[in-house]
């Protein structure tokens, strides 16, 4: 699946429809460099364009998801040579690929790693796993989302107090607070994540998608054009081949086919 330096693609799963990011820069614990964040962003858009892949899995080290962005590359950076880069579309790429995308996290997913992981839909993490949004003690503030998706995610005061502390919290705050959904011993993070990836390819892309864009708009829009949005989707989908056939197989008690129309 391509020839990259910074992380390792492949497609996973007994069918091969689960497309699989590994973040591999483990001796700087998976810094997200500019390079790497090209790679990710080049991956993620090819998987996004792959009919053959029907979820996303976005995973790093046991040590490490990722420590942030990278420190000694930001060090000398100004305000024009960020405003002319191109990493933060770069980044947004995990955020805006229209399949479902999640997060395998284990070790630290720290500041834009924290911010990676929650643009993806879903995060299953490691029991030694730790979150945090470190950025105020480098006296800046977090840059993709740390004070957005994350005071959304698990509140104002959890937030605030993770924002204005950089302090970092367990793999069990994390879930006792909804930022993962699931935990898992280390060993079987990874497994466990692409077990759900492949549950989910096994459903209608086209229905994947739809789910993923309403979901998406409860954070970006009023309950009313959310409502709004959700019942036409739920219409639209009426005029897609997937839904006759999952109605069908239901009603003839068998599994359902997909085929993505
Ligand atoms: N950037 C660059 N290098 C890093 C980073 C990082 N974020 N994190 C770790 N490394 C490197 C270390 O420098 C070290 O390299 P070397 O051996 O060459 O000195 C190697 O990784 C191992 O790290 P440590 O020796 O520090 O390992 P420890 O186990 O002792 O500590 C920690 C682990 C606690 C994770 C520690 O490394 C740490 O505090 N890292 C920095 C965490 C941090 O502050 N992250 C936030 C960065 S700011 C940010 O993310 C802003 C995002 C904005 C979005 C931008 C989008 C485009």
């Amino acid at each position: 699946c391509g020839n990259y330096q910074y992380i390792k693609v492949s497609k996973v799963g007994s069918r091969s429809n689960v497309g699989l990011i590994q973040l591999n820069r483990p001796k700087a614990l998976n810094a997200l460099c500019n390079p790497l964040l090209k790679e990710v962003a080049q991956a993620m858009t090819a998987f996004g364009k792959d009919s053959s892949v029907g979820a996303i899995v976005l995973t790093g080290n046991e040590k490490a998801f990722a420590a942030g962005a990278d420190i000694k590359e930001m060090e000398d950076k100004t305000y024009a040579s960020w405003m002319t880069s191109n990493m933060h579309q770069d980044l947004d790429c995990v955020a805006k690929v229209r399949k479902p995308v999640i997060a395998a996290v284990n070790g630290f997913a720290l500041g834009g790693g924290c911010e990676m992981a929650m643009m993806c839909d879903i995060i299953y993490a490691g029991e030694k796993s730790r979150f945090g949004q470190p950025e105020i003690l480098l006296g800046i503030i977090p840059g993709a989302g740390g004070t957005q998706r994350l005071i959304r995610s698990v509140g104002k005061s959890k937030a605030m107090e993770m924002v204005l502390t950089g302090n970092q919290i367990t793999a069990q705050e994390a879930e006792k607070m909804g930022l993962v959904s699931k935990l898992f011993p280390v060993e079987k993070v990874l497994e466990e994540s692409i077990k759900l990836g492949e549950k989910i390819a096994s459903n209608s892309q086209i229905a994947n998608m739809v789910a993923k864009e309403c979901c998406n708009a409860a954070y970006e829009t009023t309950l009313k054009e959310g409502l709004h949005l959700e019942k036409r989707m739920f219409h639209a989908t009426f005029a897609t081949k997937d839904q006759k056939e999952g109605m069908a197989a239901f009603v003839e008690k068998r599994k359902a086919n997909f085929t993505n129309e």
